[in-house]
């Protein structure tokens, strides 16, 4: 059993796993110093110390046997702390950390590695989850707002926040969470790209729209009714914002099992779908369970109909229908054969899963599902006659480190 009050020693790669020139080890802790003396060999092949702070050693690390392992530089960047340089490629540095294992180091990932040794050390568990949420970021506007929060951006204001209950300015402290609310769904989205499902029957263009609006044939396009089975993704930018679309099976029923498997997923996709796009073929008459379907779905999500090949003109009594169920603006005509309505239907998309998206550079951000739940409890508190006396304790409980909790 290791010593719960000592510092580990760590191994971890920080570089990407995948082929490349040169992988970064890190290794860090109050054994690292022994853990490398045992597997490092100097240019000459014979063991030797490992370097001291600010030095670089060109040398071999060398498995018990005496194999060699790769050949490396090692930088001491501070006492206990080293970066091992070997090369590129996964069964390389798979050998270099199963030997720093068999030496006692434990092997982890480079963000547990860089709360015990590293940049986030001292950083709350916000702090910490935004840094994590960054290195995923798939937008350059979300790794800069992820890395405000990841300095404290949001703890401040959440700090903020309790302060102001903790004096009963209770207008202040409603003023900030509601701020914080407001921004919640573009920091959401910022830190998880919103599922963005097309979905509608066969061939009323979900797959034509998919590569209209990625801007690349992600997806096959056949005029036979039922050529998508499996859920095909993509990932696009629209204004710096990453949104992750689905292109679905048509939905029919089918005595086919691929189809009926891919009617399945599809239904299982729409379900989990941050925002449905029903594709329908405009120029056609709907059918009245088709629209009665959609006025169900649009009851408890958000939904855009597409009114698709506007090209070949748009049937009446389909428009007017859709008007039944939808405002307008949620009823966005498109072609992609002309490309009419496809930036449109862009935005109304982005306006749809994130209403407000004018946060200032810097500003606090809320950014996962967890913090949206405890500010909205409290919000609710804030407008009770009596703010709950735990409310700042529920706030705490978000800035706290997890580790040491
Ligand atoms: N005129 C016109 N044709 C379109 C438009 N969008 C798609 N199509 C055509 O409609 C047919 C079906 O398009 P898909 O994109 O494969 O339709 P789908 O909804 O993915 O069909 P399934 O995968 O079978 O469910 C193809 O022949 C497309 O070229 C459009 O806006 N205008
Ligand atoms: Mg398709």
């Amino acid at each position: 059993m290791s010593d719960p009050d000592k510092t580990p020693t760590l191994a971890a790669q920080i570089t990407p796993h995948g082929i490349g020139g040169i992988a970064v080890v890190h290794l860090a802790g109050p054994d690292a110093a022994q853990n490398l003396a045992r597997c490092f060999a100097n240019k000459n092949k014979a063991a030797c110390a490992p370097p001291t702070p600010g030095e670089i050693r060109y040398g071999f690390i060398v498995a018990r046997d005496g194999a060699i392992l790769d050949e490396v530089l090692v930088a001491a960047t501070s006492a206990g702390r080293y970066e091992i340089n070997c090369h590129g490629g996964t069964a390389t540095v798979r050998g270099v950390l199963a030997l720093l294992r068999e030496n006692g180091a434990e092997i982890v990932g480079p963000v547990r590695m860089l709360e015990e040794h590293g940049s986030l050390r001292g950083k709350n568990a916000i702090e910490r989850e935004a840094y994590e949420s960054m290195l995923g970021a798939k937008s350059l506007l979300a790794a800069q707002h992820l890395a405000a929060q990841s300095e404290g951006a949001l703890s401040r204001t959440l700090r903020a926040v309790i302060g102001d209950i903790e004096a009963k300015n209770y207008a202040a402290a409603q003023a900030k969470t509601q701020r914080l609310l407001e921004t919640a769904p573009f920091g959401i989205a910022l830190a998880r790209p919103p599922r963005v499902v097309i979905a509608g029957k066969p061939n009323a263009g979900k797959s034509s729209l998919l590569n209209a609006i990625l801007s690349y044939e992600r997806a096959i396009v056949s005029e036979t009714p039922g050529t998508t089975r499996d859920i095909l993704s993509g990932i696009t930018l629209i204004d710096g914002i990453a949104f992750d679309f689905h292109d679905t099976a048509g939905l029919r029923r089918s005595d086919l099992h691929p189809e009926i498997q891919g009617v399945r997923r599809a239904e299982a996709a729409m379900a989990e779908a941050d925002c449905l796009v029903y594709a329908l073929d405009g120029s056609l008459a709907a059918d009245q369970t088709e629209i009665t379907a959609l006025a169900q779905m649009a009851q408890n999500r958000r939904v855009l109909a597409c009114l698709n090949k506007s090209d070949l003109g748009t049937n009446a009594q389909t428009a007017v229908r859709l008007e039944e169920i939808l405002p307008e603006a949620e009823i966005r005509p498109t072609s992609c054969v002309s490309g009419t309505g496809i930036e449109e239907l862009r935005q109304a998309i982005a306006a749809k899963c994130i209403p407000t998206r004018d946060a200032a550079p810097g500003e606090a951000l809320l950014f996962n599902e967890k913090q949206l739940s405890v500010l909205l409890g409290a919000r609710d508190g804030l407008l009770a006659d009596r703010p709950a006396e735990d409310l700042p304790a529920a706030l705490r409980g978000l800035l706290e480190s997890e580790r040491n909790s």
